[in-house]
């Protein structure tokens, strides 16, 4: 068996074969990674095909955090006579639980390895621009990374100009064309910002802020498959309302907007 540390890209292809193994499919179309708030996004989708924890595929460990599941699903999405295999991950590593850039995107890699073309990250985060609300989607323009760890060795000078596909979002506007785009701040977390430095973020051009979703982005794109991001916006970020940040109330403005959410990606893999 591959090691994720040696042999990141080997060992999710053997994640990706085990997959095939464990659901009878071949492959799979897209993936759903879906962030704290958004897991019961998934019941729009109807009943999953199998459902098993992530640590029954090689190179993964159990999640650490609340609200993020470690639960792989598979379905099968059918709209107007056509069939996708859609893979769902409840739950995602983040970078400060200390594992690795490698176990941060060791998902994302093993569904593109799976076959997955097209990549939706969601997740929930700090709304820094002033005009979102709680409980507001936001597609996912462009981002900037305050970690700067990236997922890629070597020589390999990926193009991020349409990391977060054009196409893509004009699809998700076609759905619901009151949609926002934002600019997406990775920060590492996992203390959150200080009321000075949302100031320094939003003048640096940011709109949301997180701790997830722009490593999985570049795994994926430099892989081949084209990135969707939707953020939940489920706070306001540090400073901007004068409130305290609690994990309860981002896990409560998900849960609340959980079902418009799964609407939302329902329609979205229905354009696909
Ligand atoms: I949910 O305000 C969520 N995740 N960095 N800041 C950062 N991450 C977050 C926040 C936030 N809210």
């Amino acid at each position: 068996m591959a090691d994720l540390y040696k042999d990141p890209i080997g060992t999710a292809q053997e994640a990706a074969q085990k997959l095939a193994q464990i659901t009878g499919k071949p492959s799979h179309d897209v993936v759903l990674v879906m962030g704290s708030g958004w897991i019961s996004a998934t019941d729009a989708l109807g009943k999953p095909t199998h459902e098993f924890a992530i640590t029954d595929l090689p190179g993964f460990s159990a999640p650490t955090v609340t609200g993020h599941g470690g639960v792989v699903r598979s379905y099968e999405v059918t709209h107007d006579g056509k069939s996708l295999n859609v893979l769902v991950l409840l739950g995602r590593t983040h970078l400060y639980e200390g594992k690795g850039i490698e176990a941060v995107v060791h998902g994302v890699r093993t569904a593109v390895k799976a076959g997955c073309k097209t990549v939706v990250l969601t997740n929930a985060c700090g709304g820094i621009n002033r005009d979102y609300r709680v409980g507001q989607p936001v597609i996912i323009r462009d981002h900037i990374s305050m970690t700067g760890v990236s997922p890629l060795i070597g020589a390999d000078f990926v193009d991020l100009t349409d990391l977060y596909s054009k196409r893509l979002r004009d699809l998700v506007k076609k759905e619901d064309s009151t949609l926002a785009e934002g600019v997406y701040v990775h920060w590492r977390g996992p203390a959150y910002e200080t009321p000075a430095e949302i100031n320094m973020l939003r003048t640096l051009g940011a709109d949301l802020v997180g701790m997830s979703t722009v490593p999985e982005a570049i795994a994926a794109h430099s892989l081949g498959a084209e990135v969707l991001g939707i953020s939940l916006v489920t706070n306001a970020a540090a400073g901007v309302t004068g409130e305290k940040l609690s994990h309860t109330e981002v896990m409560e403005a998900g849960a609340a907007a959980a079902g418009r959410m799964g609407e939302l990606l329902r329609k979205v893999l229905n354009r696909l």
